[in-house]
């Protein structure tokens, strides 16, 4: 029995290598894991979990074509190997106790039998060796049982199995640290390494306000029904009410609840009473992570429209975690889908609470999580240009405009879960158009003229829209990409060639890669691929995402922030389909940002870094790195007139309640330039967006993503007069989201978005407008569906923020 000493803890441990392991990305529907043991004398395969569990040499069990990976974990000393017959497939070698490997392979498309064996013993062959039974579920498992070996557990080991199990169904490891569990090392619930001792402190306390009288009680309590009380302390602040899901009393069993409690009172020790080699409850090796078709297919979808823009397509982290199988397998489903309901601190949104998915629809999204990323679509020029639709040819468009209104002053409205774009009249408020653009629309960007409005979808659509026209309508369509954020135009005019309003560019989060596009027909020319490898220590990326692209006034280029290499890219455009890129060494996780008032010089968020990077466009150089806080989210940032600093360029963070304010004037006030020289204090966090106006006196900042509604839809304004503090902070409506804020052309008028819920009648959304002298409100604009980012027509063209 000692032969199967801490194999508990070696499931952990195989959960966390799995996808390590594992140089397929195709998705796998049957799982096994076995290790290896002594039996009878001689070495031989031990099934780990599920069907197999305990079995000697197992008999695996699996369709035609089910994709099938089988996990070894060495169990002693030797080298093993595993090999499968007549597919070529094989395992790496390991030879360390505790050591991991795994092998995937495809099983034939017509039943049948193939061996699996040791590549390594061979003279123990005979030994190390068992079945992959190809074809219907119900004829080999019959067989299954009855031919192969297996080994009884003793009743204290079953107990220890069963509180492992629970563990592992509750997730609980996700959020708490719990000693003795594997992989619980979470730290967004209390630590429960005291709980006995802190359940006693808790109940006699003052603050209590639940209904337990003893420890048991307490614990039972905190599971089933967790808002009786918020624990004070955890391990990054104080506990927050509503994180720990209320749905154990479903998905538990009462033997489950109460092994998780007699665990917690008296750890017992689970790794030497585990020589049974029963798993700990994961669930990856028997089919509960396993997905439907059509469920593989939702979760992909949603993921893609949800999560991929912070966690990457490949799933391997940006803004948010990476979220590959080695991390999220150990979470277990309950413990990830508790995070995807509830949200957490650190910027992750409340999907569930927000209404936008159920409990159900978090399990699926959970199990999608465990399961190894699809392996995503490349996208070529051809097909590209096969989506091109030019729509009305240049000649036939007006020559002048059509329209008596100042177009100038329309302001385009992002229309987000309506995929659409309002087009709106600055002077009149009124609704000039509204035109279909991508999915969950993202940005607008107007041509050098202003002309031309560009309008970029997350799906990578891009639509050209034509100002001029009496009602203006959507001139041509593209599709660059799947998965898009930024799109830009060609500014320059000057010595080196006019290049206004001929070349557009997309930037691309997936594939990675930008494009060059004709600017009257989105015709597109040229594709670049951002794959590459990082600034600092020179790993390859396969997934650098285009962040914000900004045109240069300085040269005909384009400022291209590749954010995983942490280089920017400045791309000239004056022989596009033959473009020359200079590459400066920046920043990692470069975001988005804007120009100092000179225009000369580019800052950028390098949001995880904690940094804003400074590029000079006419020398083409990084000026400078600046500390700023945590997480700093410019937009483009907002340029003023500091009374003791002269021009500084400022950013709020969504990690730190603070707006930063950099000095950017090196000839007027040298000794500050580019230094973080002044922090004024916000209410809150989770600031998306700044801006100010040449002629405000006023700098406005939100709080969008903070996870207090009432912070969510508040505003600030901070008098440049006296910047130390906030001078006013107001709700700008009962619900929803202030987010993104614009001027109007004159820069008289301010407009925030009350981003709303699509499908909650009256609460849709709305645009709300203020005078920008008094801070009164004008007038709103109202139902309309989940308004987010807007864009002036003469303060984009012209990099007024
Ligand atoms: Fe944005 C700008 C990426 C979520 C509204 N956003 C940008 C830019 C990038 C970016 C790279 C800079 C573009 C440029 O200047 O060329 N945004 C991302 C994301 O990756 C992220 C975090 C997650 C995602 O899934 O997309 C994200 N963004 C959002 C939102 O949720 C917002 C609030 C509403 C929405 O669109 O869903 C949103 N982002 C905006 C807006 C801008 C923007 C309004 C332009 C700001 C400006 O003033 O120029």
């Amino acid at each position: 029995m000692r032969l199967f000493s801490k194999l508990s803890f070696l499931i952990g441990l195989v959960l966390v290598t799995l996808a390590a392991c594992t140089a397929n990305q195709e998705r796998v529907n049957k799982e096994f894991i076995l290790t290896t043991v002594l039996h009878e004398g001689k070495p031989a395969f031990l099934g780990v979990g599920g069907e197999i569990n305990g079995q000697i040499n197992p008999n695996l069990t699996v369709r035609p074509n089910d994709r099938v990976r089988i996990v070894l974990i060495n169990g002693n000393t030797g080298k093993h190997q595993i090999v499968i017959s007549a597919t070529n497939a094989k395992s790496g070698i390991v030879s360390k106790p505790k050591e991991i490997t795994s092998v995937t392979f495809q099983a034939p498309a017509t039943a049948g039998v193939l061996e699996y064996w040791d590549g390594i013993q061979t003279s123990t062959i005979l030994r190390m060796k068992g079945q992959i039974v190809v074809g219907s579920t119900e004829s080999v498992a019959g067989e299954t049982e009855s031919s192969q070996p297996s080994i009884s557990i003793s009743s204290a080991q079953e107990t220890n199995v069963v509180t492992l199990q629970a563990f592992q169904k509750g997730g609980c490891g996700a959020c708490h640290v719990i000693p003795g569990v594997p992989g619980a090392s979470g730290t967004l619930g209390p630590d429960l390494s005291q709980i006995s001792s802190l359940a006693e402190k808790y109940i006699t306390s003052s603050e209590y306000s639940g209904n337990a009288k003893s420890v048991e009680e307490f614990i039972r309590e905190s599971i089933l029904d967790p808002q009786a009380f918020i624990a004070p302390e955890c391990p990054t602040g104080p506990c927050q009410a509503g994180l720990m899901p209320a749905n154990f009393n479903a998905t538990l069993t009462e033997e489950e609840l109460q092994a998780i409690i007699d665990y917690l009172i008296t750890p017992t020790d689970l790794t030497s009473a585990s020589d049974s080699g029963i798993s700990s409850g994961d669930d990856s090796s028997h089919g509960a992570i396993a997905l439907s078709e059509e469920e593989f297919n939702w979760a992909k979808q949603t993921y893609f429209e949800r999560c991929a823009g912070c966690h990457g397509t490949l799933r391997k982290g940006a803004t948010g975690p990476a979220l590959t199988p080695d991390l999220t397998v150990p979470k277990g489903t309950m413990g990830l889908a508790a995070i995807i309901f509830n949200g957490t601190t650190r910027g992750m949104p409340d999907w569930g609470k927000q209404g936008i998915l159920t409990q159900q629809q978090t399990e699926l999204m959970a199990k999608f999580l465990q399961n190894e990323p699809p392996p995503p679509p490349e996208m070529s020029l051809k097909q590209m240009k096969e989506s091109w639709q030019l729509i009305v040819p240049v000649d036939q468009r007006p020559s002048t405009p059509q329209t008596t209104r100042d177009w100038q002053n329309y302001t385009l409205f992002t229309l987000r879960d309506a995929g659409q774009v309002a087009v709106i009249d600055g002077d009149t408020y009124e609704i000039v158009n509204t035109v279909d653009s991508g999915y969950a629309v993202h940005i607008t960007r107007m041509s050098a003229s202003g002309r031309y409005a560009y309008v970029i979808g997350r799906d990578g659509r891009l639509a050209l829209i034509d100002l001029w026209m009496e009602k203006p309508e959507v001139v041509a369509r593209v599709q660059t990409c799947y998965d898009a954020r930024s799109v830009e135009v060609s500014k320059y005019k000057g010595k080196e060639g006019d290049f206004s309003d001929r070349y557009a560019i997309t930037g691309c989060y997936w594939p990675p890669h930008f494009v060059i596009l004709d600017g009257l027909t989105l015709e597109p020319l040229k594709v670049v691929s951002t794959r590459s490898y990082t600034y600092d220590s020179g790993e390859y990326h396969p997934e650098p995402r285009v962040a914000a692209i900004l045109a240069s006034h300085f040269h005909p280029e384009w400022i291209v922030n590749v954010k995983e290499t942490g280089m920017v890219w400045l791309v000239n455009y004056t022989d596009p389909r033959n473009p020359t890129i200079r590459m400066i060494e920046a920043e990692l996780f470069l975001h988005d940002g804007g120009m100092d008032s000179t225009q000369r010089y580019f800052l950028v968020a390098a949001n995880q870094s904690n940094k804003i990077a400074v590029i000079d466009l006419k020398q083409g150089t990084l000026t400078s790195l600046v500390d700023v806080g945590k997480v700093p989210h410019p937009g483009r940032g907002a340029n003023w007139i500091d009374p003791e600093y002269g021009p500084v360029w400022s950013t709020p963070h969504l990690g730190e309640a603070s707006v930063v304010s950099i000095a950017t004037d090196p000839q007027g006030h040298a000794s500050y330039a580019w230094q973080a020289v002044r922090t004024t204090p916000l209410p809150g966090s989770g600031s998306l967006f700044i801006k100010t106006h040449p002629k405000s006196r006023w700098i406005w900042v939100d709080m969008a993503l903070n996870s207090d509604p009432a912070l969510a839809r508040t505003i600030c304004v901070i008098s440049k007069d006296d910047p130390t503090q906030v001078y006013k902070c107001w709700e700008i409506g009962t619900y929803g989201r202030a987010v993104h804020i614009e001027y109007n052309k004159q820069g008289s008028q301010v407009w925030i978005s009350l981003w709303g819920t699509a499908d909650v009648p009256g609460e849709t959304g709305e645009i709300v407008i203020y005078d920008d002298t008094t801070l009164e409100e004008i007038t709103r604009i109202r139902d309309l569906i989940t308004p987010t980012g807007k864009f002036n027509v003469y303060n984009t063209v012209n990099d007024i923020y």
